[in-house]
């Protein structure tokens, strides 16, 4: 899609834009059924980016405490209670750069994968950057799905992120793309961005070929000590279009409603899961900061009579569509673009 038919979409009357939203939704997904997915850092805090909306970089006095690489019994105790809750995803968050083969912590890394697919869940992680061999071994270990966000347009994430750059992030997205891992890519809203910074967002990822598996929507949480510790709260019926958005954008993906729930109402994330949301994080934590209460989502699924996704251990990655064009990611430098062009997804 182009951020033209983006932006057209996103100016519609609400009740029209939700319209379309919910009728792809329910083209592509007829069960109306939502995903559970349990969040857990395996490491925390300590990280060597500057990303300025995240507790867990070293270089902010967030007052977060570090942790180094958890066990591999205590990452078990974690994924099975989260297989006895009803989640069928199990994603693990590490605070790093990214991760380089041969090394010890990989290899831990490796071992528990191993361990927690044995679960027969849906194994995501998200470690940072990552290189083609790296991506395989990761695979073979059981991973189904790699997280690594976008998080806002080409042309705003300078602005956010300095100690790496969006080419750095496609790179990590094509190395996993290759290796038969389902990309699971989105982004985050209220860092200060523009809502054509969020539709070049979903453009640039509506342009990946294969599409993505899942599109999580992160609103900001904003932790003290970062420099975004003061931005305001995401208007909700913001949150809402961009979730319609991201559903047309991406038909076949899951939209994941994500960071930020506990500051919606049960009101402003049910219009999200009739605008095409069908995944959340579920369990009282995200990596460092809240999530509402399991009790509290299971109550407000009950009440909306949304049933969950039962388990697909043997998800397969999306394959590329060797019909459609290659499509450079951004096809028009824009005025702010630092003028770099990528390889297409
Ligand atoms: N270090 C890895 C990376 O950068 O890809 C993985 C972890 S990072 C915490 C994953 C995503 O969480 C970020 O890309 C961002 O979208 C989201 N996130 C981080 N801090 C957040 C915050 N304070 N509020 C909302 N979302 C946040
Ligand atoms: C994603 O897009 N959101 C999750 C997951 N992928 C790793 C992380 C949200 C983190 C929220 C801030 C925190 O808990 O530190
Ligand atoms: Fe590190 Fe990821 Fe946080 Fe950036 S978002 S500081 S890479 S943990």
């Amino acid at each position: 899609m182009t951020l033209t038919e983006l932006q057209a979409l996103y100016d519609l009357p609400f009740f029209a834009l939700l319209k379309r939203a919910h009728a792809v939704h329910e083209a592509q997904f007829p069960d109306g059924k939502i995903q559970l997915c349990t969040l857990l850092s395996i490491k925390t805090g300590g990280c060597s980016e500057d990303c300025a909306y995240c507790a867990q970089s070293a270089r902010y006095n967030t007052e977060l405490e570090s942790q180094v690489l958890l066990e591999r019994e205590e990452v078990m105790r974690h994924a099975r209670a989260a297989k006895d809750s009803g989640s069928t995803r199990f994603c693990m968050g590490a605070a790093w750069r990214g991760v380089r083969g041969g090394t010890e912590r990989f290899e831990q890394v490796l071992a528990i994968v191993r361990d927690v697919a044995s679960l027969n869940m849906e194994v995501c992680v998200t470690l940072g950057e990552l290189g083609p061999a790296e991506a395989q071994q990761l695979r073979e270990a059981g991973v189904t799905a790699y997280n690594h966000n976008l998080d806002t347009s080409p042309e705003h994430y300078p602005n956010i992120v300095t100690s790496h750059t969006y080419e750095d992030r496609l790179r990590t997205i094509r190395n996993v793309q290759e290796a038969g891992i389902a990309v699971c890519c989105g982004g985050i809203l209220g860092i200060s961005e523009t809502i054509t910074d969020r539709l070049r967002l979903l453009e640039v990822i509506s342009n990946f070929n294969p599409a993505p598996e899942s599109v999580p929507i992160n609103s900001l949480m904003p932790m003290p000590g970062t420099p975004l510790a003061e931005n305001p709260q995401v208007e909700p019926l913001d949150i809402v279009r961009m979730i319609a958005c991201a559903r047309l954008a991406v038909p076949t993906a899951k939209v994941r409603l994500s960071a930020g729930r506990t500051r919606l109402s049960d009101e402003a994330q049910t219009l999200c899961f009739y605008a095409g949301a069908n995944s959340i994080f579920y369990g009282e934590k995200l990596l460092t900061t809240e999530n509402p209460e399991a009790e509290c989502d299971r109550a407000l699924l009950a009440k909306l009579g949304l049933q969950t996704l039962d388990p697909d251990p043997t998800l397969a990655a999306p394959q590329a569509d060797p019909a459609r064009p290659f499509r450079p990611l951004w096809p028009e430098p824009s005025a702010h673009s630092n003028g770099a062009t990528a390889a297409c997804c």
